[in-house]
Order: structure tokens, then C-alpha cells, then sequence
């Protein structure tokens, strides 16, 4: 590996690899990533992606040995590395939540005082449970903390909660939400402000937002009566008319639109005569 490479550290292999990888894809770097032993360099940019454990990520950040890193903000939450988030990067989503038995008497935190919680998240729950001025005791376990309470092991646990299908299953129920997080982006402290990395990671900050901003919008294009033109502008405002149109009742429109809003106001756009609509992906959105 080389040492004037940018060095950016992602999930071996679990729940933010593929999303991670289609991440950097879409931003325009090609590398080869089966195996995944140890890491891959980027053929059209000067970076090597380390693949390693999440939980290890923050401290290889801190300490330097990698530039930039990407996990979940629930692992930064939890280890507390000193190192700068740059960009939430809108995938990975989940929340840390306390849940408890279905049956259970318990109906709010307060009730919770005194009693065992398990969890794979000790300090967040600590953090958690002190700021809310209730005595527990918390026990860390590495897996299946779900199955602790059925165990008789803990009266609730800490866990995180994406689809809710882990707690319907294991008849456990959500008693509050603790903190929502998505993957993201972190720097070195020192890496954003040296000659050598600091232009490299601004450069990918770039591409990824450009990635981003491009997620949720579609290239629209349409034809409808000239006459519609303005009342159209209405619903979709970046719309403008095709360059050198014929001289006809009917104009080409395009524009970007967001996809979830599209499909509302597809009705308004066919009742004002809008026909031919496609709509199609855009690759980046530099803005
Ligand atoms: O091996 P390594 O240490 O790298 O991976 P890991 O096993 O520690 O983490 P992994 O791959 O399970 O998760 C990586 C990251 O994905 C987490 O740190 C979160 O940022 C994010 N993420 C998003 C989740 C979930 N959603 C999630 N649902 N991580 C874990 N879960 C688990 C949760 O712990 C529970 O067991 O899924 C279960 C609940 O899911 P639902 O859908 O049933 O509610
Ligand atoms: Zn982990």
C-alpha cells in the first residue's frame, strides 16, 4: 500500500458493505472488491479501501492509520473516537431504542429503575439512562441481546431497531427511542488539514454529495399544449421547454423532479394535457 494514498476504511463484510461499495461506484471510482481480504486499491483515484471490523473503524481513524472511515454514526455514538464526521450519507438507517416484553408492566423508562438492561451498547445506554437520572444495571453482551429478557437475563434491552420484525418475533416491544442513526462519513482530525489528503477527501466529499443530491431526483420530459406551459412551471419549477422546438401547439418540457413527489402530481400534470412522460435516473447532480 502506498503511504501518499488516501486510505478510507469500510465494512468487511455486513450490513453497510454492499450499500458502501454501490456508494463508491456511483461516485466514479473502479476497484475490485470480491475476496475483500485486506484491501483494494482504486485504479482511477489514489485510495485504498481497507475492509475491517465496523467496531474498529472510529479508533483506526482517530489514530491515523486510515484517513477516512464509514459506519454506523450508532458505532461512533457508541466509542466516542476523537476524528470529524464529514457527510451523513442517507443509508444504514436504524434507531437505538430500550424495548421490553410485550406483557410486561413496564410503561415508561422511569419504571425501569433498578432493573438489569441488556445490551451490545453499554455506553449509550449508560449515557442514556444517567442523563435521564434512573438506576440500572446494565450488562454487555456481543449477540443476541434480544433474547435476554425471555431468558429471565434483563427486565429490557438496548438494541437497534430497523424494520421491527427482531422485536415482534422475540415479543418484545419499542419503550423509547434513544437515537436515530445512518451511516457516515469520518475524517482524521490531521488528514482534513494536510497537503496531502485534505484536497483528496474534499474532492470525495464532492463526489459522494453530488451522489447523494442525485438519489431522489429523476430527469423528467414531457410534451404538453404550449398553453399548460406556465401552469406546469407551477407544479414542477426547475421545468423549461426543449431548445429549437417547432413551431407547434405542443412543447417538449424537461426538468428534475423528486421521484416520491412524482408520482403526486403525476394526476396534475395528465389533466393539464401533459402526454409522452418519461421519466429516466441521473447519474450525479453537481450543484
Ligand atoms: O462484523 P462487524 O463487527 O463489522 O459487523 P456487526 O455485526 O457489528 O454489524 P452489522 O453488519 O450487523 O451492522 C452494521 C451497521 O448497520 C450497524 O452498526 C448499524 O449502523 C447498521 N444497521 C442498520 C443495523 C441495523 N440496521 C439493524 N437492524 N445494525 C444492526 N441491526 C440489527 C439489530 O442489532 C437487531 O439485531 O438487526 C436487528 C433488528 O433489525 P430489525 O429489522 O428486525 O428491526
Ligand atoms: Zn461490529
Amino acid at each position: 500500500m502506498k503511504t501518499n494514498t488516501l486510505r478510507l476504511a469500510v465494512q468487511k463484510d455486513g450490513r453497510l458493505t454492499e450499500e458502501t461499495l454501490g456508494l463508491l461506484r456511483a461516485s466514479g471510482l473502479e476497484f475490485e472488491s470480491y475476496g475483500r481480504k485486506l484491501f483494494s486499491a482504486c485504479r482511477n483515484f489514489p485510495m485504498n479501501i481497507v475492509y475491517v471490523r465496523d467496531d474498529d473503524i472510529p479508533s483506526l481513524v482517530a489514530t491515523g492509520t486510515v484517513d477516512i472511515g464509514i459506519l454506523g454514526q450508532n458505532v461512533l455514538n457508541e466509542k466516542r473516537a476523537e476524528v470529524k464526521k464529514l457527510l451523513n450519507l442517507r443509508y444504514g438507517f436504524c434507531t437505538l431504542a430500550v424495548s421490553v416484553p410485550k406483557e410486561s408492566s413496564v410503561s415508561s423508562v422511569s419504571d425501569l429503575a433498578g432493573k438489569i438492561i441488556a445490551t451490545s451498547y453499554p455506553k449509550s445506554a449508560a449515557r442514556f439512562f444517567r442523563e435521564q437520572n434512573i438506576n440500572v444495571t446494565i450488562i454487555p453482551i456481543e449477540g443476541s441481546v434480544e433474547v435476554m429478557p425471555s431468558l429471565g437475563a434483563a427486565s429490557a434491552i438496548v438494541d437497534l431497531v430497523s424494520s421491527g420484525s427482531t422485536l415482534l418475533v422475540n415479543d418484545l416491544r419499542l419503550l423509547t427511542p434513544i437515537y436515530r442513526s445512518e451511516a457516515v462519513l469520518i475524517a482524521n482530525t490531521q488528514s482534513i488539514r494536510a497537503n496531502r489528503s485534505s484536497q483528496r477527501i474534499r474532492e470525495l466529499v464532492t463526489r459522494f454529495k453530488s451522489v447523494l443530491s442525485a438519489k431522489n431526483c429523476k430527469f423528467i420530459i414531457f410534451t404538453a399544449p404550449q398553453a399548460a406551459s406556465q401552469k406546469l412551471k407551477k407544479i414542477i419549477p426547475s421545468l423549461t421547454p426543449r431548445a429549437s422546438q417547432a413551431q407547434t401547439t405542443d412543447s417538449t418540457l424537461e426538468g428534475v423532479v423528486n421521484e416520491e413527489a412524482f408520482w403526486s402530481m403525476l394526476g396534475r400534470l395528465r389533466a393539464l394535457g401533459a402526454t409522452n412522460i418519461r421519466l429516466m435516473p441521473i447519474e450525479n447532480s453537481i450543484l
